[in-house]
């Protein structure tokens, strides 16, 4: 049933559960219910929402087109800061070489305790099928990802009829455009009781409405150790007695931080202390 919501402009986003009257043969939004939970981003300028009301967001990745340790880290704090469980997945295993370059390059997003998969999409057989809708199934899942790692591609893996606009990558590389423009929530059952959200490729992920004191608890990596720094306020750079920077310099027993991750906690802290709209 297509609704129209009553003001100029929609409140809604995709995944909300509204109340809505018929007039004629479509409808009208009358309330939005309360969220369970809102996954956004939020440049300097502006604030995007993806989705609400999600069990688990996928960030989908693959070698090629490259992505970076900063895309991928900045999506899995996004889904911390909103409480919601992050899955990954690597695809497009078919390219043997930089695929294994790629999930060699993941293990410290394992060794934090992610959930990390891989995948070969396009070419998935129903085995491969069948794991997928393990990890999907009876929950709203948003499927988040830079363009042309094959976010459509895997909508239409598990939706038979969703013909999900994908592109060669090629063209989508050649013209920087996004194959996927809008955000579209699909059932993959019948019953209704599992779901997939198609979202655009995303180049920037804003972080700002994160607190830069709040941002190594969303790093599980960074977040084992913060408790026994000597100060309550640390920013985990410079100060005497920090545990996060001591685990960068020896092998700690709760697990190490690469020094990548380390690099990626400091440019968002110097980011995110900078005035929004300076
Ligand atoms: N080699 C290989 N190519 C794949 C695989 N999965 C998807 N692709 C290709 O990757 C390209 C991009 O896939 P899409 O599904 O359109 O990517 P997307 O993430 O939806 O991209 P946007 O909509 O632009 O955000 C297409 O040409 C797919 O056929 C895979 O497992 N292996
Ligand atoms: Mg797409
Ligand atoms: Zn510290």
């Amino acid at each position: 049933m297509l609704c129209h919501s009553r003001g100029k402009r929609s409140q809604g986003v995709v995944g909300d559960r509204v109340q809505w009257l018929p007039s004629r043969d479509e409808g009208t939004i009358e309330a939005i219910e309360p969220r369970r939970n809102l996954f956004f981003r939020s440049d300097a300028f502006r604030t995007k929402s993806f989705a609400a009301n999600l069990d688990q967001v996928l960030v989908l990745i693959a070698a090629e087109p490259a992505f970076s340790s900063q895309q991928l880290s900045r999506a899995l704090i996004a889904a911390e800061a909103a409480g919601i469980p992050p899955l990954v997945i690597l695809n497009k295993s078919d390219l043997t070489t930089p695929h294994q370059r790629a999930w060699d390059w993941l293990a410290p997003y394992r060794a934090m305790g992610y959930r990390v998969l891989s995948a070969s999409l396009a070419e998935a057989g129903p085995e491969q099928r069948a794991a997928l809708l393990e990890e999907l199934r009876g929950k709203t899942t948003l499927v988040l990802g830079p363009s042309g790692a094959g976010k459509s591609t895997l909508i239409n893996l598990l939706v038979p009829d969703a013909q999900a606009l994908t592109s060669e990558l090629s063209r989508a590389l050649r013209t920087g455009k996004h194959t996927t423009t809008s955000t579209h929530f699909y059932w993959i059952d019948a019953a209704r009781t599992t779901a997939l959200i198609d979202s655009p490729g995303f180049q920037e992920f804003g972080l700002h409405h994160v607190d830069p004191m709040h941002l190594a608890r969303l790093m599980p990596d960074l977040a084992r150790h913060v408790e026994r720094c000597r100060f309550y306020n640390c920013t985990h750079r410079h100060e005497p007695g920090c545990a996060v920077t001591q685990a960068l310099q020896v092998e700690a027993a709760d697990g190490p931080i690469s020094a990548d991750r380390y690099r990626i906690y400091q440019e968002l802290f110097e980011e995110l202390s900078r005035p929004r709209f300076a």
